[in-house]
């Protein structure tokens, strides 16, 4: 059975090398409107994707679905909330995250139930994102090259 524990180069690379920058996470920012996040989201594919503020520090997490429910009124969803609610106002704020110096271990167990990690500095700046898909493919790319 494969054991990661003995696959010293597969785990020791830091999570920098698995990370896609910051540069080219799609993100919204605090004070958006929640119109300019659905554009961002649709735009982009995406179902969820960081909050920053304008330093790049790391708020929190919006998705479709948060801000769908937000928009549930009693007998329809109403819309012209869009342009009045801030990201912030829906955005969930305990969210998988890591920082640059976890081992990869950790980001794994993460990644079991969470499809992406926001990764971060030790002073709480949004450095990127390490994904599910970026896991596997390493992972692959491990087992076949054994
Ligand atoms: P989802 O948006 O739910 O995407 C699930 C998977 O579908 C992605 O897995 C990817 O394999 C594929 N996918 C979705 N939209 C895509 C697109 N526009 N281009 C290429 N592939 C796409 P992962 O790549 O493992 O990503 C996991 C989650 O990480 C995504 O979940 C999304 O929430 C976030 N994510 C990934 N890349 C991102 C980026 N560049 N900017 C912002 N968020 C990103």
């Amino acid at each position: 059975m494969l054991s990661l524990r003995h696959n010293q180069d597969f785990i020791e690379p830091k999570i920098s090398k698995y990370m896609i920058p910051a540069e080219k996470v799609a993100h919204v920012q605090i004070g958006n409107s929640l119109e300019h996040a659905l554009l961002v989201l649709t735009k982009s594919g995406y179902s969820a994707i960081p909050v920053l503020d304008a330093r790049f520090r790391l708020h929190g997490l919006i998705s479709s679905a948060m801000i769908t429910e937000s928009l549930l009124g009693l007998e329809r969803i109403e819309f012209e909330k869009l342009a009045d609610k801030k990201v912030e106002d829906v955005m969930l704020v305990k969210i998988p995250k890591i920082t640059l110096e976890e081992n990869l271990e950790t980001a794994i167990d993460l990644l079991i139930n969470h499809p992406f990690l926001c990764v971060e500095d030790s002073e709480g700046f949004f450095e990127g994102i390490f994904t599910r898909r970026i896991l596997l493919k390493e992972l692959k790319h491990h087992i076949i090259n054994q």
